[in-house]
């Protein structure tokens, strides 16, 4: 049975019910979990409002935070709302990643410095960041779930620049559960299938890759929110205790299959 109840689970990357974050998040919820949510804050608030809209009752989070994962005051000031409020953390789920819209279509060679340094900064260096910070708060084991894309092992067109940070990501994976291991403390990854969100929106041509997997995909599919959030649930549950280090394809079957 996964059961995830008397576990402390803080969620970063929710920023609209499509959000990859938001599947995860109910999914955690419904399996007994106790939820603390970060949000992207912005000047207007407007982000947190709308986040905490969509979270307060469905999941009721004891813990309701800003996060920009550029600002290592506010990384720490989140993990200390986490040690004073709850005193351990189980589970931290890595959802987000940004890169500037030029890395995300035309020619890889003429990415900028900034838009590269900036996505691999908040894409890829963040895990660590927040892996570091929870470390000493996973003090009963722990685990740390993040979200990569088939982009960071084949080159898929128009991913460019999020294909480097998503292989950054899983490397930064295998080192961290090297790292953590012996700390009980377990670091895995969901390759999820191509999913309508925010963030997907802003890569060329995502709708074409979706049908495209539609039609090529052993199960003739895209997946949900939920699917991925069930398969998140199973990774932080002792269900899968024997996991760490590993990517886990949650793609209806289409990394199998040769295109
Ligand atoms: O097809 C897809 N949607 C897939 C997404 C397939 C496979 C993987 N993924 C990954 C994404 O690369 C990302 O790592 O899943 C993760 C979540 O992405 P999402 O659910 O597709 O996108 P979205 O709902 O937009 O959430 C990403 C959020 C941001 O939203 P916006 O759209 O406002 O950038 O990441 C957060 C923010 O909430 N975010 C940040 N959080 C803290 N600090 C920062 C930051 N600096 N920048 C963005």
């Amino acid at each position: 049975m996964l059961n995830l109840s008397g576990k402390n689970a803080l969620v970063t990357g929710i920023a609209n019910n499509r959000s990859i974050a938001w599947g995860i998040a109910q999914q955690l919820h419904a399996a007994g979990a106790n939820l603390g949510v970060t949000y992207l804050p912005d000047e207007k608030g407007r982000f947190e409002k709308k986040v905490r809209e969509l979270v307060e009752e469905p999941i009721a989070p004891s813990i309701f935070v800003p996060c920009d994962v550029q600002n290592d005051e506010q990384i720490q000031e989140a993990f200390n709302t986490v040690a004073d409020k709850w005193g351990k953390l189980d589970i931290l789920i890595h959802c987000l990643a940004f890169a500037d819209k030029e890395g995300l279509s035309g020619d890889f060679s003429a990415i900028s410095r900034q838009a590269f340094s900036q996505a691999l900064e908040i894409s890829t260096y963040s895990l660590g960041r927040l892996a570091g910070a929870a470390k000493p708060l996973m003090n009963e084991g722990g685990s740390i779930v993040t979200l990569t894309y088939l982009g960071g092992v084949r080159a898929i067109p128009n991913y460019n620049l999020m294909g480097v940070a998503k292989a950054g990501l899983e490397m930064s994976v295998r080192y961290l559960a090297a790292e953590m291991g012996p700390h009980n403390i377990r670091v895995n990854a969901i390759s999820a299938g191509p999913i309508r969100t925010l963030a997907s929106s802003a890569v060329g041509g995502i709708l074409d890759m979706i049908h495209h997997v539609e039609e090529v995909a052993p199960l003739r599919r895209t997946v949900t929110q939920t699917e991925v959030g069930n398969a998140a649930a199973f990774l932080c549950s002792d269900l899968a205790s024997g996991i760490t280090g590993q990517v886990l394809y949650v793609d209806a079957g289409y990394e199998i299959m040769g295109m």
